[in-house]
């Protein structure tokens, strides 16, 4: 497990290192607006979803440089939703990874600019990414296009404001979080598979393993809501309009989240002997406390 921590932050390291390179300024006038972008991406994500790219890579003996500018891509979209999912007119979130939120330090409408700037220059970095073939980066920037448009995080995101409160039903939070949460982990592992060139087996249980883990995720936030402290979250709790906490209670939404972790673990059954990493990843993500 020690070396396996240590893996991880040294992957850390290295996107952080490369989402620097991506994000380097050379216009002046910008550089306002590059400040609230670098002050949102490098406030101390955990860095899990890159994370997760890598580790499947690993299963396909990717070299890590041919997978570098998707788990950038993915890291961008994340922290682009972040921003603007605290907006005031979204959830109106007063503080982000133990920080004021974006909008709060650089203003709403640099906060705006600075979401929809990141997410553009994901598609860009990976269109631009001299190790892919023309037809593996067309087939990503569509994935991404769909995972974080109406098909996925726009949708996912919409339904959360407009129509959980009028319902509160088990399906809407799971349309909203499979949406939301979930997709976005999927797009993850199923990218660096595709990359890889696995069997469509190996990329449905990748998806499998990545859709069970982002719910099981999402379960984490929402038990980590009711019973985790501002300080271990480093954000506002409690701003949930409906959550799975409030839906099933405390004790079966941790029976829930060790379910869908069950799952994750099950979908890896094709990798066997060489899964270890991405179980114990799931291991770490159902305990986690930040
Ligand atoms: C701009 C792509 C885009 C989408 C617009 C605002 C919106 C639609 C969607 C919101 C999506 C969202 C914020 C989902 C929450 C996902 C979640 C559980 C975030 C916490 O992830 P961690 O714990 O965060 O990995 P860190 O801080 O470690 O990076």
């Amino acid at each position: 497990m020690q070396e396996l921590l240590h893996q991880f932050e040294e992957l850390r390291k290295y996107i952080d290192d490369q989402l620097s390179r991506y994000l380097e300024n050379k216009e002046g006038l910008l550089e306002g607006l590059y400040e609230s972008i670098r002050y949102s991406l490098f406030s101390g994500g955990k860095r899990i979803r890159p994370i997760f790219c890598f580790l499947v890579g690993e299963l396909f003996d990717i070299p890590k440089e041919k997978l570098t500018a998707t788990a950038c891509a993915v890291e961008m979209i994340h922290t682009s939703s972040l921003i603007m999912d605290d907006l005031p007119y979204m959830d109106d979130a007063i503080t982000r990874r133990g920080k004021a939120s974006n909008h709060l330090v650089y203003g709403a409408d640099v906060a705006a600019l600075a979401s929809m700037a990141l997410l553009m220059r994901s598609y860009q970095i990976v269109l631009q990414d001299p190790s892919l073939p023309a037809a593996k980066k067309s087939c990503i920037a569509e994935k991404l296009a769909s995972t974080t448009g109406l098909q996925g995080m726009v949708g996912g995101q919409y339904v959360d404001l407009r129509l959980l409160e009028k319902t509160m039903s088990p399906q809407v939070l799971e349309f909203i979080h499979a949406h939301k949460t979930a997709s976005l982990f999927a797009l993850s592992g199923t990218l660096a598979a595709e990359i890889g060139e696995a069997s469509a087996a190996e990329i449905a249980a990748v998806e499998n393993y990545a859709r069970n883990l982002g719910l099981a995720f999402q379960l984490a936030d929402d038990i980590l809501d009711t019973d985790g402290s501002k300080q271990e979250t480093g954000k506002s709790l409690k701003k949930d309009k409906c959550n799975f906490v409030q839906l099933y209670g405390l004790d079966k939404t941790k029976e829930l989240a060790k379910d869908y972790t069950g799952k994750a673990t099950d979908a890896l059954q094709v990798f066997d002997g060489r899964n270890e990493k991405l179980v114990a990843l799931g291991t770490m993500l159902l305990d986690r406390r930040s």
